[in-house]
């Protein structure tokens, strides 16, 4: 029976945290989607499907992972922009943009202009020419922090190389969920509700 309370109580817990939105979450293909914007061609990338390179776009696990530059795990654009599309499904208030760079200056991507958007597809802020820094061959991500902590669900990238190359690991973002915060009132009377349902049903079990 107190096995039944504690996973309630910890049911209970995991939910109010979720609701807060209090715990920094990186997107990755796990929790968000990207697709071509709607500038580009149909199958644009020179070493793989369309398919294939937005999947690669997201892969990485974790903002601190390391990425080595191979035909799996890049992207590559030869002659043009890239552009893309970033759905997360829900609204997230964003702190870090995360971003994996080539890491020789012949095919680098050499300015991006991000324009975020929420759900209503209303603009709530702009982080135009970036020009990310040179990866390396083991590369690991430049951090960008955002200054705009507010309701972000779609996030459109415009990517360019001096030279019409455009050549990357990844893109990510962290952030926390937008859902607001309930009150401390309500936090506990919710508690009180999932304690009381555990309650009624061990007595029921007994
Ligand atoms: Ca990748
Ligand atoms: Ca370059």
């Amino acid at each position: 029976m107190h096995k039944f309370t504690l996973a309630a109580l910890t049911l209970a817990l995991t939910g109010l945290s979720q609701v807060a939105g209090a715990t920094p979450i990186y997107l990755n293909h796990e929790n968000i989607s990207v697709s071509l914007g709607s500038s580009m061609a149909a199958e644009p990338f020179a070493n793989r499907s369309t398919s294939a390179s937005l999947a690669s776009i997201i892969d990485a696990p974790s903002a601190e992972a390391i990425e080595s530059h191979a035909q799996n795990t890049h992207v590559w654009i030869n002659g043009g922009m890239l552009e893309l599309d970033f759905d997360f499904g829900m609204e997230y208030n964003l702190t870090t943009l995360h971003f994996w760079n080539y890491f020789g200056e012949g095919y680098d991507v050499d300015n991006i202009d991000f324009n975020f958007f929420d759900a209503g597809h209303n603009l709530v802020g702009s982080l135009l020419n970036v020009m990310p820094a040179l990866g390396s061959t083991a590369l690991s991500a430049e951090d960008y922090a955002l200054s705009f902590p507010s309701n972000v669900q779609y996030v459109n990238a415009v990517l360019s190389g001096d030279n019409g190359q455009v050549d990357f690991n990844n893109i990510g973002f962290t952030g926390q969920l937008s859902s607001s915060v309930p009150e401390p009132g309500s936090l506990a009377l919710f508690g009180l509700g999932l304690a009381g349902f555990a309650f009624s049903r061990k007595r029921q079990r007994a």
